[in-house]
């Protein structure tokens, strides 16, 4: 094992019963997924608030698209990796653990998590903005710029079925979200820089609820001064040594 472990997380997470996970970007980033923010993000060219929103999708429909075709290309060929891998393996240690994700790539569904909260969407789906009919996403990949509703006599403007700034997240979503965190005993804030909101007000409700808190990071976050415990360094390393500690710990405890 790499990191250094503390006693209190061990404890914790041994007793625990209920385990919640909220991954942002960064969960994704070993599998080759592009981050929003940071030297290493997506967005240096335009900040997420000038194209993630509905306005700048209506003005120029064309950029916008032009942009997320980019993303589902990368998305579609890329693997879950050893975090998501180490998430969905909690399951086997836990009868309760919930991934409330605001990633939008499907990649913890893909890796076995049975119980996904996409609170941002899926970029997998796309929607007519006009009549609410889903397209494909194969005919929205070979549309010449952005795409339109195939149903007859509509015509409408396609979107992908994100959530964008300024717009509420799925209520269904969001309220399980909620029950997922005034349940568990342990949340694991990962790969997350914490400023989009009200995502990120999730980990400390749970905090207040009396949840452990532990953050996962390669780099300290408005989250951080908040967590009862920060494993500095990348999900994909730390995750797997999560679990490898916690199953020896079981299988001590089970002789
Ligand atoms: C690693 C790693 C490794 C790297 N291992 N880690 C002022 C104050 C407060 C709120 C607001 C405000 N003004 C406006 C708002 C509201 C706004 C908001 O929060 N804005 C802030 C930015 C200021 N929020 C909204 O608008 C939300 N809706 C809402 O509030 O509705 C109510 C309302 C209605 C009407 C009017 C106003 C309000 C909606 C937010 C939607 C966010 N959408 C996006 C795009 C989704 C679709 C798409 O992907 O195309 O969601 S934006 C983008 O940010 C995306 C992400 O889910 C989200 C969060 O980003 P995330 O995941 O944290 O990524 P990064 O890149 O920021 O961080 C990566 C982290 O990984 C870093 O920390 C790295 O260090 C780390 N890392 N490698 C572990 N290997
Ligand atoms: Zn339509």
């Amino acid at each position: 094992m790499s990191i250094d472990f503390p006693d209190t997380l061990l404890k914790t997470l041994s007793a625990a019963h209920a385990v919640a996970a909220f991954t942002g970007a960064g969960v994704s980033a070993e599998s080759g997924v592009p981050t929003f923010r940071g030297n290493e993000g997506i967005w240096t060219r335009f900040k997420p608030e000038e194209l993630a929103n509905l306005a700048a999708f209506m003005k120029n429909p064309e950029l916008v698209w032009e942009w997320y075709r980019a993303r589902k290309t990368i998305i579609a060929g890329v693997e879950p990796n050893a975090a998501h891998k180490a998430l969905a393996a909690l399951e086997e240690l836990y009868g309760d653990v919930t991934i409330v994700t605001q990633n939008i790539d499907n990649l913890h569904r893909r890796a076995g998590s049975r119980t996904v909260v996409e609170l941002h969407g899926n970029i997998e789906r796309n929607y007519c903005m006009t009549c609410g009919t889903p397209a494909s996403n194969a005919s929205v990949l070979s549309a010449d710029g952005a795409p339109r509703c195939e149903v007859e006599g509509c015509g409408g403007l396609v979107r992908p079925d994100v959530v964008w700034f300024g717009e509420m997240l799925p209520e269904d979503e969001w309220d399980r979200a909620v029950r997922a965190m005034a349940r568990a005993d342990v949340v694991l804030s990962i790969g997350t820089s914490g400023v989009v909101y009200p995502a990120a007000s999730l980990p400390l409700t749970a905090k207040q609820q009396g949840a452990l808190l532990v953050e996962i990071n390669p780099e300290p976050t408005p989250l951080t001064p908040h967590a009862d415990v920060f494993l500095r360094g990348p999900a994909g390393s730390i995750l797997p040594d999560i679990v490898s500690v916690l199953r020896a710990h079981r299988a001590v405890q089970n002789r």
